[in-house]
């Protein structure tokens, strides 16, 4: 979803030379493929997407699988970028790396000042070593490796699967399928009052591509940088299930699962960092929920 978007975004600047190798021609958890890789096509600057995500189920169930790719795919691609001269690298983390329970709206410097959130701590603490990797190798190798954590994500591409999803795919598809079906209700998951952000992958994009265009001094490089990515607001569960309900066209009732997890109770991005370089993003929330609806409708034959 994230890859598809940043192409997107360069090719509109007109950027040429784009090396988009698919997963079967270039496997980023094997170490000499990645090598060759780099060494054979020279990347200058290389955006660091690729990676094993997931809800918040998928991430309680198969912990193993998301802490071990996503190391075994950030050791390749960060140290091969050193090895490699790579220019600028810009590494995609999670807000789910930051403290289960710490202030809202959530600031960069809150990294590693509490516990993690326990659904989804395997993943979390992998995106945290990916992210101390870029620091390590700025340090002692003078690479410009930056790190950039976006808040929760949604848009074309997105996986719709309703097991191994995130919240706003899955329920686009169970608002559809109950429409479709004639449906009583749609159950969401857990108690409908956690809080989340959503931004749009396009937009995500956008500021992947205004990041990695910043002049950063040397020093900002060495001084251990980190760059929060969201809309800066959030919405309930609830809320949200309200809204594609009425995005989707559905007429029936909402049932809440408390069997379910919650997960955190909100994650909030501070996102002022950013704002004062100048970087806001375009979509509403409405927008882009329209937007991803009509690609869901074209592209999944429901
Ligand atoms: O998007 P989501 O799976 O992940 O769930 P997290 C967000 C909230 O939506 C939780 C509720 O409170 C879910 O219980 N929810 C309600 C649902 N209905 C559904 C449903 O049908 N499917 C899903 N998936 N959720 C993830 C992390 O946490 O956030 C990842 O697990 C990653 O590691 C990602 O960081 C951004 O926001 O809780």
């Amino acid at each position: 979803m994230i890859g598809s978007a940043i192409i997107r975004r360069l090719e509109a600047a007109g950027c040429c030379n784009i090396l988009t190798p698919a997963r079967k021609e270039l496997d980023l958890m094997d170490s000499i493929a990645v090598s060759d890789y780099f060494e054979k096509t020279k990347p200058e600057y290389v955006f660091l997407a690729a990676a094993k995500v997931g809800g918040i189920m998928a991430n309680s169930r198969f912990p193993a699988d998301f802490i071990y790719q996503n190391i075994c795919i950030q050791n390749n691609v960060i140290h091969t970028s050193y090895r490699t001269n790579v220019k600028k690298m810009l590494f995609l983390g999670s807000s789910c790396i930051y403290p289960r329970d710490c202030p809202q709206p959530i600031k960069e410097e809150y990294l590693m000042t509490g516990p993690l959130e326990q659904t989804n701590s395997a993943y979390g603490v992998a995106k945290i070593s990916g992210v101390q990797m870029c620091w390590a190798y700025n340090k002692q190798y003078q690479t410009k490796f930056l790190p950039v954590m976006p808040t929760n994500l949604y848009g074309m591409n997105d996986n719709f699967d309703l097991e191994t999803s995130h919240v706003l795919p899955a329920l686009i598809r169970k608002f559809h399928e109950a429409k479709v079906s004639g449906a009583d209700s749609v159950t969401v998951w857990g108690t409908g009052s956690p809080m989340r952000e959503f931004l749009f992958a396009d937009d995500l994009a956008d500021a992947c591509v205004f990041v990695m265009d910043m002049d950063m001094t040397d020093d900002e490089y060495v001084n251990n940088p980190l760059i929060n990515i969201g809309t800066g607001k959030d919405i309930s569960i609830k809320e949200l299930a309200l809204l594609i309900k009425e995005v989707v066209g559905y007429s029936g009732n909402i049932v809440f699962d408390a069997s379910k997890p919650d997960g955190t109770a909100r994650k909030l991005l501070d996102v002022s960092k950013l704002e004062k370089s100048g970087w806001t993003p375009l979509k509403s929330l409405q927008d882009g929920l329209t937007e991803t609806y009509n690609w869901y409708l074209e592209n999944t034959g429901e």
